[in-house]
């Protein structure tokens, strides 16, 4: 009976399906136990859970209200879209809704009454949460599909954005790119980002309405046709640089550059039939926990993953307090089939009593100590338990000892500094002259050249003498017949050639003068 238990259990991940719990109970020789294995959580409509955004303001139709008319019927301009009447309002929350059956419900756009001013519009859809995408984003187009558009993706919660795939009647005029088909891709180009004329070419409004980001297609590359080989897929997400995050979003833009013209050219003298209206984003994917959940819940507002493994985090991301004897990493889908949970470890439980703080994975025993050392710390520390920062780094005080960013490089001023090291809060050693934390200033009355150095000449009291000018406090330019480090020497009284013969006398009480002034100029020096 316990075999029976512990072999239907050993079983169970198989049973449900891959990566499918993340833990189970097992019982082998040295009794029961948990059992780790890498899991995701199940793929869902993500549009449940999205905030949208739609730009510019004033981009949705009925504020005013406004009338306008099909391509199928272009002289019959009698519907009408008004934002403060619900029955013929067009909202954006009414791209995500649900559609019963028959009458489809759309946010629409403004027409295009401001031609030849392009129409432009940008939906914006956030998750605050990163999702791995598992089927296609289908978007429909009631009244047509536009001729130019664009879709955007941002793994940063909308703090940078890249292009994901350009959409146009043709590709060439409106992005100067080739025209391609996802289904031509190949297994080196499955993440190229490429613009298609499937999509947009006018067929009629009714007939075909949507536009597609073929995330089937593309898993269809290592997978076939039919999805059939899912374990190619799996191996290449793990050891294609690139891929997995290719198909992983945060948030995701479709800029709408040009509206559906009816299969001709616009026509000028009825811009009513000229707008967007989209009844639905599908958007289908899974929470990306790092293969350390099975569950994602909406909580407070956003998607969270509910961790296992002793992970924490928005996404699994890293170690639960005190499991951070090794540093974390990702669950991976190999080997097959169950993968390789990749569980943080709780301090003391596999090395002994070894805490590195999660910068080293690697203990050794060190037998004439009789310690335990951690091996290798990174993230620039160093130390038995890796508390230190290396020489040259200093202490992050707004980060944990577990943080990665722990120790801070000093960055010293390779010449204004006496060496590389820095005090707790970041301070440098600085050489004579220099000041400032990391020592690449100077001091008052020096001046920075490849290091500091007094200043030869200033305008307090080191002026220049008889006219001269002082030249960024480096040294003085002398008018002719001067020179001296303040220009103080006459060239007549030092080199007695220079001198006009006839006026030796003259010259001679000159000397006498600027030998005082030089005399005086010392005792100044020495004060
Ligand atoms: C749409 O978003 C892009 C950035 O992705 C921005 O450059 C553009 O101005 C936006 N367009 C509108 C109409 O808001
Ligand atoms: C995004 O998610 C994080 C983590 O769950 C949460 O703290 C934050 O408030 C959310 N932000 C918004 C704008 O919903
Ligand atoms: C996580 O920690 C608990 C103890 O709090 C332990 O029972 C469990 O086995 C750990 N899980 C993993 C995957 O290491
Ligand atoms: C200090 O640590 C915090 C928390 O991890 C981090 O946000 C910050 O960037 C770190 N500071 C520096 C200078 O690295
Ligand atoms: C580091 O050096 C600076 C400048 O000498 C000083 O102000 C600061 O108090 C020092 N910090 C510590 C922790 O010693
Ligand atoms: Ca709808």
């Amino acid at each position: 009976m316990l075999y029976l238990v512990a072999l239907l259990s050993h079983c169970l991940p198989l049973a449900m399906g891959q990566y499918d719990i993340c833990k189970s109970w097992v019982t082998t020789d040295d009794g029961p136990s948990w059992e780790f294995y890498a899991c995701q959580p199940k793929a869902m409509r993500m549009k449940d859970y999205v905030t949208v955004r739609v730009d510019p303001a004033g981009i949705t139709c009925g504020d005013p209200p406004e009338r306008f008319c099909t391509h199928e019927n272009p002289y019959l301009c009698s519907d009408e879209c008004d934002a403060s009447n619900p029955d013929l309002a067009h909202p954006p929350k009414l791209m995500f809704d649900s559609e019963d059956e028959g009458l489809a419900t759309y946010w629409q756009s403004v027409t295009w009454r401001r031609y030849p001013e392009p129409l432009l519009a940008n939906i914006t859809l956030s998750w605050n949460k990163s999702i791995e995408l598992t089927d296609d984003i289908v978007i429909t187009f009631e009244y047509g599909r536009p001729t130019i558009m664009m879709l955007e993706k941002s793994l940063d919660n909308g703090r940078t954005w890249h292009p994901y795939q350009y959409y146009a009647d043709d590709c060439m005029e409106a992005f100067s790119m080739p025209a391609r088909r996802v289904r031509d891709l190949s297994t080196t180009s499955a993440n190229r980002v490429l613009c298609t004329e499937e999509y947009s070419r006018w067929a009629g409004s009714k007939k075909e309405k949507t536009v597609r980001f073929e995330v089937r297609d593309r898993f269809a590359i290592f997978a076939g046709p039919d999805l059939k080989n899912m374990d190619n897929l799996y191996t290449r997400l793990e050891s294609a640089k690139g891929l997995k995050d290719f198909f992983t979003v945060t948030d995701l833009r479709m800029r709408l550059l040009r509206p559906a013209l009816g299969g001709t050219y616009v026509q000028r003298e009825n811009l009513y039939k000229y707008f967007y209206a989209v009844s639905n984003i599908e958007v289908t994917g899974r929470c990306k926990c790092n293969l350390h959940a099975n569950l994602c819940t909406f909580k407070e507002g956003s998607l969270q993953c509910e961790c296992e493994h002793n992970t924490t985090g928005q996404d699994c991301g890293k170690c639960k307090k005190n499991f951070r004897s090794r540093s974390w990493r990702a669950g991976s889908y190999l080997p097959l089939p169950n993968g390789s949970p990749n569980a943080c470890a709780a301090a003391g439980s596999a090395f002994g009593n070894c805490e590195c703080y999660g910068h080293s994975n690697r203990c050794s025993y060190i037998d004439f100590l009789n310690v335990v050392t951690c091996v290798s710390c990174k993230h620039n520390t160093r130390g038995q338990h890796c508390q230190h920062c290396r020489l040259g780094f200093y202490r992050n005080s707004s980060a944990e000892l577990d943080d990665e960013n722990v120790c801070i490089e000093c960055n010293c001023n390779q010449i204004g500094s006496m060496h590389d090291r820095c005090n707790e809060t970041g301070y440098c050693e600085c050489k004579e002259g220099a000041t400032g934390p990391k020592c690449d200033d100077c001091l008052p009355n020096y001046y920075w050249r490849q290091g500091c150095f007094p200043n030869v000449c200033d305008d307090e009291l080191l002026l220049c003498q008889n006219g001269g000018t002082c030249y960024q406090n480096q040294r003085c330019i002398c008018p002719v017949g001067f020179k001296g480090v303040l220009c103080q020497q006459s060239r007549c009284e030092a080199d007695k050639k220079d001198c006009d013969g006839a006026s030796s006398a003259r010259g001679s009480l000159g000397a006498v003068l600027l030998g005082v002034l030089v005399l005086q100029l010392r005792g100044w020096g020495d004060l």
